[in-house]
C-alpha cells in the first residue's frame, strides 16, 4: 500500500475518459488499496483512478466523519440506474483542484450499480453527501470536474491560480 501523488488541473491525464475494468483481481486490489491510502492521506472523502494517473474507472470514497470508525468503499465500473429530479447544493472541493470551493447543483439521491472490492456486483441507493461524492467521483471518469460547472470566467481564474501554484512546484 502506498501514497501516490495526485494530479493537479491542468493536467492534461484528468480529462481523460477512463477504461471499464474487465475483472476485479489482485492488480485492481492494489490499485484501490494505494488510492485508499492517497485519499486519507490527502485527505479527502473520495478518489477516482484517474487523479493518481490510472485511466480505469474505479473509485474510492469514505465519508465516515470519525478518524477511527472507517469506512471505505470501492466502486468498480460505476452506473448510475436512478437520479432524482431534485437536486440540492453542495459546496465542492476537489483534491485534483486544491484550495477551492463552489456550490454545485446536482440530484440529491441517486442509485448507482458496480462492482465491489471482491467484483460482487452491488446496488446502492444514496443520497446527502453520498450522492453528491459519487456524483463527483463519477465525473472523474468522464473527464469532468467540477469547475466546469462554473462560469468560464470564475473557471479560467481557478485554472490561472493553479497553474502559478504548479509552476512553483517539483512535481505536476
Ligand atoms: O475530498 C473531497 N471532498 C468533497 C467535498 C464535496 C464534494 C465532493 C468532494 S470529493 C473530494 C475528493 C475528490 O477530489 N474526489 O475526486
Ligand atoms: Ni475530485
Amino acid at each position: 500500500m502506498s501514497v501516490k501523488p495526485i494530479l493537479i488541473e491542468p493536467n492534461k491525464l484528468l480529462r481523460k475518459i477512463s477504461k471499464p475494468v474487465k475483472s476485479v483481481g489482485d492488480e485492481e486490489r492494489r490499485l484501490m488499496d494505494d488510492m485508499l491510502d492517497t485519499m486519507y492521506a490527502a485527505p479527502g472523502i473520495g478518489l477516482a483512478a484517474i487523479q493518481i494517473g490510472v485511466p480505469k474507472r474505479i473509485i474510492v470514497m469514505d465519508i465516515s466523519r470519525e478518524e477511527n470508525k472507517k469506512e471505505p468503499r470501492y466502486f468498480v465500473n460505476p452506473i448510475i440506474k436512478n437520479k432524482n429530479n431534485e437536486t440540492s447544493k453542495y459546496e465542492e472541493g476537489c483534491l485534483s483542484v486544491p484550495d477551492q470551493f463552489a456550490e454545485i447543483e446536482r440530484p440529491n439521491e441517486c442509485e448507482v450499480e458496480y462492482l465491489d472490492y471482491n467484483g460482487k456486483k452491488q446496488l446502492l441507493k444514496a443520497d446527502g453527501l453520498l450522492a453528491t461524492c459519487i456524483q463527483h467521483e463519477m465525473d472523474h471518469l468522464e473527464g469532468i470536474l467540477f469547475i466546469d460547472y462554473l462560469s468560464k470566467l470564475k473557471k479560467s481564474m481557478i485554472i490561472k491560480k493553479l497553474s502559478k501554484i504548479k509552476s512553483n512546484r517539483i512535481i505536476v
